[in-house]
């Protein structure tokens, strides 16, 4: 059986960012021109009366501080509230792939891969451009890689559900090398006009690349191995897909044609979840909890792993043991935790080990446990 290893990553990072303090100037502009507008419905009780956002609410919630976004002027302009992206022709990439590019070529280049070496690319994301053909064959097709290519969504585990099927074919052998990659423009599927959720998310690519140790330069992290897990929940959701058309009213603005969630439940039910699965995972590897150097967590909220890292490890862990990128990004879904291990794995020594672990809409949980070599 071969042995699987992370051999490197990369990071697109959008060229626009938003602060919270920009992001509720503009919000707050919404609500005064939607109250305004509709003042006769609001006094019937017919449209319900807006309330401001408020930054230091963000701040204190959520531990989100700017996010990157991949068209900030729409977003902000309280006449349009979402993001503005030119039609691309069929003859151009595609937005995602062309962010794909960028974060693989970073990986490879890393791993000291030429793309022609890869055998199969995974574009695992909350969302894809379009139905088909997958964007991953695209991204084969842009970077010259060999193999095959297919799209897959677990929501916020895309990433970890992706390296566990990139891992065990290459443990299997049928592949030598595979790239992961995951494109995700959350900012399109925000609801940036509800103030329960529009500081929430960010945009950004990850890409990693795996192989057989064999073939792997030094410095590589060695994939001990790998848990994933799902479970039915209806508390985060977005109904919007291919059937919209074929309902009578189209639904096109409807609210649950955008990300919805109940976030109080989100955060009962997922932390004894992630918990429990992280713990149960380390027991199975005979790993005491606090032996592990660093915890590479989703990044959707700072309590949150605050509380998951406490958890897990039995006590309150060090910033280094537990980084978070979050109060940059704010939630990218899948790619969150791989930005983590991208940007604080480099000084891990050689034995140390560390654990990724994603988790989100299904509900999904995914855990990479990882030795640097
Ligand atoms: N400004 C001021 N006040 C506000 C604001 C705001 N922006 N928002 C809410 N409030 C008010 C509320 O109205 C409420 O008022 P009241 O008490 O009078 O009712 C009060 O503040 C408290 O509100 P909440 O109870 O909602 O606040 P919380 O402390 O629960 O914090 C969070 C809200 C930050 C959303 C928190 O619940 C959270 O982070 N939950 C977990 C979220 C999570 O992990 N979700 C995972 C989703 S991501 C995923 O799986 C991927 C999906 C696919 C990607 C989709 C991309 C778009």
């Amino acid at each position: 059986m071969n042995l699987p290893v992370i051999s490197g990553t990369g990071v697109f990072t959008p060229k626009e960012s938003i602060g919270n303090d920009e992001l509720v100037a503009a919000f707050d502009a919404y609500v005064d021109l939607h109250n305004a507008q509709n003042a006769q419905e609001i006094t019937d009780g017919t449209q319900e009366r807006l309330e401001y956002s408020s930054a230091e609410f963000i701040t204190k919630a959520s531990g989100i501080e700017s996010r990157y976004v991949m068209n900030k002027s729409g977003i902000l302009d309280p006449k349009i509230m979402r993001p503005q992206l030119r039609q691309r022709t069929d003859s151009e990439p595609s937005i995602m792939a062309e962010m794909a590019l960028d974060a693989a070529q970073k990986a490879l280049a890393q791993a000291g891969v030429d793309a022609s070496a890869i055998d199969v690319v995974i574009v695992a994301a909350s969302n894809h451009e379009r139905a088909y053909p997958a964007v991953a064959v695209e991204v084969q097709a842009l970077l010259g890689t060999g193999g095959f290519a297919f799209d897959m969504n677990v929501a916020c585990s895309s990433a970890t559900f992706g390296i566990q099927a990139a891992s065990d074919m290459i443990k299997s052998g049928s592949v030598q090398r595979a790239l992961v990659v995951n494109p995700e423009i959350c900012s399109a599927h925000l609801e940036w006009r509800d103030r329960d959720c529009h500081f929430i998310f960010g945009d950004v690519c990850t890409a990693t690349v795996l192989e057989a140790k064999d073939s792997a330069r030094d410095g590589h992290f060695d994939i001990l191995s790998t848990r994933c897990a799902t479970q039915f929940s209806n508390n985060i959701r977005n109904n919007d897909g291919f059937l919209r058309r074929t309902r009578p009213d189209n639904m096109k603005d409807r609210r649950d044609m955008q990300f919805m969630q109940n976030g109080r439940k989100v955060f009962k039910e997922v932390l004894p979840m992630v918990s429990a699965h992280m713990l149960g995972h380390l027991n199975e590897e005979q790993i005491a909890p606090d032996s592990l150097s660093r915890m590479w967590l989703h990044q959707a909220n700072k309590s949150m792993n605050d509380f998951i890292g406490r958890k897990v490890m039995g006590r309150t862990p060090t910033p280094e043991e537990q980084p978070n990128i979050l109060q940059d990004y704010a939630n990218t879904s899948s790619a969150g935790s791989i930005i983590a291990f991208s940007k604080y794995s480099d000084d891990l020594q050689a034995g140390d080990i560390g654990i990724i672990c994603s988790f989100g809409a299904g509900y999904s949980v995914g855990s990479v446990l990882l030795r640097r070599a």
